[in-house]
């Protein structure tokens, strides 16, 4: 039995791929940041951070989209990752975790431009900074597939070009990169299982220009 707790355009995104990708029976658990659910003790067993992902596989549970995409690939559809000692390796690695660079300026974007409400709590310069920093992380990505083939590096690496497109213009081997994962039919299933937006509601987050530019 598998079962995903689920915030629509979350990380939680990479594991619901996954799943569609591999074609597994699930039972997706809708989530929401704004109900306290996951903060509630339940959750919270799952996931000590309360965050999404939260997984249950066959008893397992697990909470970390990096390691649980890798792991269902690991279990259910080897063709989704490269083994250890087989060429394209240390590509697959580097792929996998080169994401969570990308998601490091992603989640201090997303603070600063929805999670703090108030102007006063944000900081310009750390918007611009990070929209820069991004938009050079960016550069590493594309036109083609992490190893040459698809595996789960281009989903936790694609789903971090679908967010980054709300806060920066892609470079055009990342847009090309974007484009061949939304032309999966599995992604196309995954976003319409995706739910009710609410982390971006705006198509874009324009960086604050330069006082006195
Ligand atoms: N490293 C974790 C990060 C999980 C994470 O931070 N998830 C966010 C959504 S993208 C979350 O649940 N945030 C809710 C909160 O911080 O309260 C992963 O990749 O799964």
């Amino acid at each position: 039995m598998i079962r995903l707790w689920h915030v629509s355009q979350s990380r939680s995104f990479r594991v619901l791929w996954a799943l569609e990708e591999l074609g597994l029976e699930y039972e997706l658990r809708q989530c929401s940041f704004f109900d306290k659910s996951l903060r509630a003790p339940d959750h919270l067993a799952r996931s000590p951070a309360g965050r999404v992902p939260a997984l249950e596989l066959d008893g397992l549970a697990m909470c970390e989209s990096g390691a649980i995409v890798l792991y269902l690939a690991e279990t259910h559809g080897p063709q989704l990752r490269v083994a250890e000692g087989q060429p394209g390796r240390a590509q697959f690695l580097q792929g996998l975790h080169y994401a969570e660079t990308l998601g490091a300026h992603l989640a201090n974007l997303t603070q600063h431009h929805i999670i703090l409400r108030e102007e006063w709590m944000r900081s310009q310069t750390v918007m611009r900074l990070e929209a820069m920093r991004l938009a050079a992380a960016l550069r590493a990505v594309g036109p083609g597939w992490v190893t040459g083939a698809f595996t789960v590096a281009d989903i936790a690496t694609g789903y971090a070009v679908w967010v980054a497109q709300r806060f920066v213009s892609l470079p055009p081997d990342a847009a090309a990169y974007l484009e061949s994962c939304q032309a999966r039919p599995a992604f196309q299933r995954a976003l319409a299982l995706d739910g009710v937006a609410e982390i971006y509601t705006r198509p874009f987050y324009p960086q604050p220009e330069k006082e006195g530019s």
